[in-house]
């Protein structure tokens, strides 16, 4: 099967005894059993496993190129397992500079806490990885393109890097998905989603995953997913699935919607800069063209002027709906600095060139001539 038919078809057979096309809501916490320990499918708890969460767990290993999937209460529910579930007191993460403020947050103000340890580097340069690997490290986490810069890091360098030194390697692949990059296919160990975004599509469900090919790394993150608990409710796997289905048609709309938008941005007298992996001026543009299959739905701007300017421009918006998050059908903007990366410092916001006019665009799939006039009437108005 080729990816839009495993999105539909993987573990989804109709149902043996109704015939339902649609896989079930399993919405039961507990399984009944005939004889003490005997189970009579497999399950026994919904914490530990439920069938409508398995066959989304199923798909989403199969679409990312492994063989063990595991669902999450959220993005960060996934993040805490995969920590809790290969680090202990004493060990250190080499992570990339700029990931998302939420994980950068869990890293420095609670894993810290356990004297688990992170050095965090700029990953456009493989080399800084090599440079700050301790005997103390563990794993080296990296997400490609970065939240909100849009730094592309070399996944096929960086995983060489990691198997050298014999540490677990890790990408967050919530920007690009499966559809548009495949890290266990460059040599990474295991990948990580925040299916709130792309994955399920509609801005309705918060929820997480890991994906592994390695039998070993599987038991340890299944084991964690029980143990920890962090798992997500019956209907929320359900509404994932069902959003997964489309991702294959929706990415393909919002990665032609944003490659306009980016083309008519950078082409705009308000604007100062344009950050998209698909325009030739990024900087690693050529890392684009060599592991994803397209540059993505997500855009990041400098706009001509300072934060008033900023506020001058998002009310003018129709379309665009100030709000955190992405990865959603509709389009929507936030202003990094002072929404999704506020836990940061100023000074780690200005080393990474988190500025008061860098505008996030997550393009949603509306018409292209819409998105622009919308965009086009808020520049003006700035
Ligand atoms: O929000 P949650 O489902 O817990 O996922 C956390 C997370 C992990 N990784 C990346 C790359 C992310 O972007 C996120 C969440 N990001 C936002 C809420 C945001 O607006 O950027």
């Amino acid at each position: 099967m080729k990816f839009s038919t495993i999105a539909l078809h993987e573990a989804q057979e109709p149902e043996k005894g109704t015939g339902a096309v649609i896989t079930p809501i399993y919405q039961t916490t507990t399984f009944a059993q005939d004889v003490p320990g005997e189970l009579k499918a497999g399950y026994d708890y919904s914490r530990s496993g439920n069938p409508t969460r398995e066959v989304l767990e199923k798909v989403l290993a199969k679409l990312e190129g492994g063989t063990h999937g595991f669902a999450f209460a959220s993005g960060l529910g996934a993040f805490t397992t995969l920590v809790m579930s290969f680090l202990d007191s004493g060990d250190h993460i080499v992570v990339g500079d700029d990931a998302y403020g939420g994980t950068f947050r869990s890293l420095d103000k609670v894993f810290t806490r356990y004297n688990i340890n992170s050095s965090f580097v700029d990953m456009t340069n493989p080399e800084e990885v090599r440079n700050a690997i301790t005997p103390q490290t563990k794993m080296v986490y990296l997400e490609t393109p970065t939240n909100p810069t849009l730094k592309l890091a070399d996944i096929a360098a960086i995983t060489a890097i990691a198997k050298e030194h014999k540490l677990i390697s890790v990408v967050d692949n919530t920007f690009a998905t499966p559809y548009l990059q495949n890290p266990l296919s460059l040599g990474a160990d295991i990948v990580l989603h925040s299916t709130t975004k792309y994955i399920n599509g509609h801005s309705d469900v918060v929820g997480g995953a890991l994906v592994t090919n390695n039998a070993k790394y599987a038991e340890a993150i299944g084991f964690h997913q029980n143990s920890l608990g962090a798992t997500p409710d019956v209907f929320a796997a359900w509404l994932t699935l069902r959003g997964l289905k489309t991702l294959s048609v929706r990415m393909d709309k919002h990665v032609s919607n944003a490659m306009a938008i980016a083309k008519f941005l950078e082409a705009h007298d308000k604007v100062e800069a344009v950050i998209y992996p698909g325009l030739e001026s990024h900087p690693q543009h050529d890392i684009a063209n060599k592991q994803m299959k397209a540059p993505g739905g997500m855009i990041s701007v400098r706009v001509k002027g300072d934060k008033a300017a900023v506020n001058r421009f998002f009310p003018e918006l129709k379309y665009f709906i100030l709000a955190e998050s992405l990865g959603g059908v509709e389009s929507l903007l936030e202003i990094p600095s002072i929404m999704t990366h506020a836990a940061l410092t100023q000074e780690g916001r200005d080393k990474l060139g988190i500025t008061d006019n860098l505008i996030r665009l997550s393009v949603g799939i509306e018409d292209i001539d819409d998105l622009i006039e919308d965009l086009d009437r808020a520049l003006a108005a700035m």
